[in-house]
C-alpha cells in the first residue's frame, strides 16, 4: 500500500499494460553500458537485471534507480532469480567467465558452454517468446550454444557479431575521410574476432561506391592501405582492453543499437551473428556467424544478397570453417 494517495484512479489496474521488457545476463563492464544505453535511448518499459554476484546486482539496479528523476520512466527489478525476466520481450546475454592466468583459449570457452547451460533453460522457460540476443565471447560459438539449449527458431537467436567491428571499421573510413560516420557503409562480416572479412567491394559513401569511384577515375590505391584500416578494426578491441581493461561504451551503444531495430520493428539491415547454414556457399554444418541481416520484431526476418568478390567469399568460408573448427571440439 503506498504512504499516501495523491491520484483519484479512474481506470482498473488491468488497464495499465506492460509494454516492452527487456532482460539483461550479467551487469558486468557491458551489460551496465548496455542497460545504461537502452535506459537514456527509452527503449523499454521494464529492464530486469540477473547476475550471480547478489551484492554488486542489487548496487548496480539501485544506482540505476537513482537516475529516475532525469530518464523516461522505466520500471528497473534485478534478481539472481530468473522469474525476474518473466514476460521479457528481449534477453540480452552478457555473463561470461574471465580468462584465467594460463588459460586455454577453449577451455575458457568450455566453462562459458557451462554458464550458458545453466542461463539460457531459465530464460527461456520464464520466457518462451522472447528473443535471445547474445553478446558474451566468443560470441559466435555461444550463440550456437544459446540456439542448441533453447530450442528456439533460428530467427530468434541472434549473436551480437561483427556489429561492433562495423561500427569501428565506419568510424576508422569515415576518420580518414573527414566524413560522418553514419554516412558511411560498410560492413565487416563473418567471425567477431580474427578472422572477420572486411565487404571492401561494397563499401559506399553517401551512395558513391568507393573502389568503383577509384577505379572510374583511374586513382590508384594500395591494397595494403586497405588491408591496414581492416587490420585495425581487429586490434582495436586488443587495444582498448589494454589500456582500459575492458570495452564497454561502443558494444552498449551497439547492442542497444540492435535492441531499437528489433523491438522497434526498424527493418533495418545489420551485420549480426545468425545460422549461416546455406548461404554464401557455407554448408560445413550449423555455424552462426555475421552476415548482414534485416532485423524486425520477428528477430533474424532475412540475410541480404551481398554481391561478394571471390576473394571476399572465399574469406567467409575460411572463416565458418575457423568457428566449426572451435565448435566440434565441444562435443554438444
Ligand atoms: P565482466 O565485467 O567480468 O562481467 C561478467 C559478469 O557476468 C559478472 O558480473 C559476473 O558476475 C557475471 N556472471 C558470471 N557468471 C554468471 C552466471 N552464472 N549468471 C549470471 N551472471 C554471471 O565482463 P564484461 O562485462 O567486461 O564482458 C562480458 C562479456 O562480453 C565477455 O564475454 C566479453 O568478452 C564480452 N564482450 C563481447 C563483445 C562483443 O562485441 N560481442 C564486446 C565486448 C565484450
Amino acid at each position: 500500500q503506498a504512504f499516501f494517495k495523491p491520484i483519484q484512479s479512474t481506470a482498473p489496474p488491468s488497464a495499465t499494460k506492460r509494454n516492452t521488457k527487456i532482460s539483461v545476463i550479467g551487469v558486468g563492464n557491458v551489460g551496465m553500458a548496455i542497460a545504461q544505453t537502452i535506459l537514456t535511448q527509452d527503449l523499454a518499459d521494464e529492464i530486469a537485471l540477473v547476475d550471480a554476484k547478489e551484492d554488486k546486482l542489487r548496487g548496480e539496479m539501485l544506482d540505476l534507480q537513482h537516475a529516475a528523476a532525469f530518464l523516461p520512466r522505466t520500471k528497473i527489478n534485478a534478481s539472481v532469480d530468473y522469474s525476474v525476466t518473466a514476460g521479457s520481450d528481449l534477453c540480452i546475454v552478457t555473463a561470461g567467465a574471465r580468462q584465467n592466468p594460463g588459460e586455454s583459449r577453449l577451455n575458457l570457452l568450455q566453462r562459458n558452454v557451462a554458464l550458458f547451460s545453466k542461463i539460457i533453460p531459465p530464460l527461456v522457460q520464464y520466457s518462451p517468446d522472447t528473443i535471445l540476443l547474445i553478446v558474451s565471447n566468443p560470441v559466435d560459438v555461444l550463440t550456437y550454444v544459446a540456439w542448441k539449449l533453447s530450442g528456439f527458431p533460428s530467427n530468434r537467436v541472434i549473436g551480437s557479431g561483427t556489429n561492433l567491428d562495423s561500427s569501428r571499421f565506419r568510424f576508422l573510413i569515415a576518420d580518414h575521410l573527414d566524413v560522418n560516420a553514419q554516412d558511411v557503409q560498410a560492413y565487416i562480416i563473418g567471425e567477431h574476432g580474427d578472422s572477420s572479412v572486411a565487404l571492401w567491394s561494397s563499401i559506399s559513401i553517401g551512395g558513391v561506391p568507393v573502389l568503383s569511384f577509384l577505379k572510374n577515375q583511374q586513382i590508384v590505391y594500395e591494397k595494403e592501405t586497405l588491408e591496414n584500416i581492416h587490420k585495425e578494426v581487429v586490434n582495436s578491441a586488443y587495444e582498448v582492453i589494454s589500456l582500459k581493461g575492458y570495452t564497454s561504451w561502443a558494444i552498449g551503444y551497439s547492442a542497444a543499437n540492435l535492441a531499437r531495430s528489433i523491438l522497434r520493428d526498424q527493418r533495418k539491415i545489420h551485420p549480426v551473428s545468425v545460422l549461416a547454414k546455406g548461404f554464401y556457399g557455407i554448408n560445413g554444418g550449423d555455424v552462426f556467424l555475421s552476415l548482414p541481416a534485416l532485423l524486425g520484431r520477428g528477430g533474424v526476418l532475412g540475410v541480404t544478397n551481398v554481391h561478394f568478390t571471390k576473394e571476399e567469399e572465399q574469406r567467409l568460408r575460411k572463416s565458418a570453417e575457423t568457428i566449426l573448427e572451435v565448435q566440434s571440439q565441444l562435443g554438444l
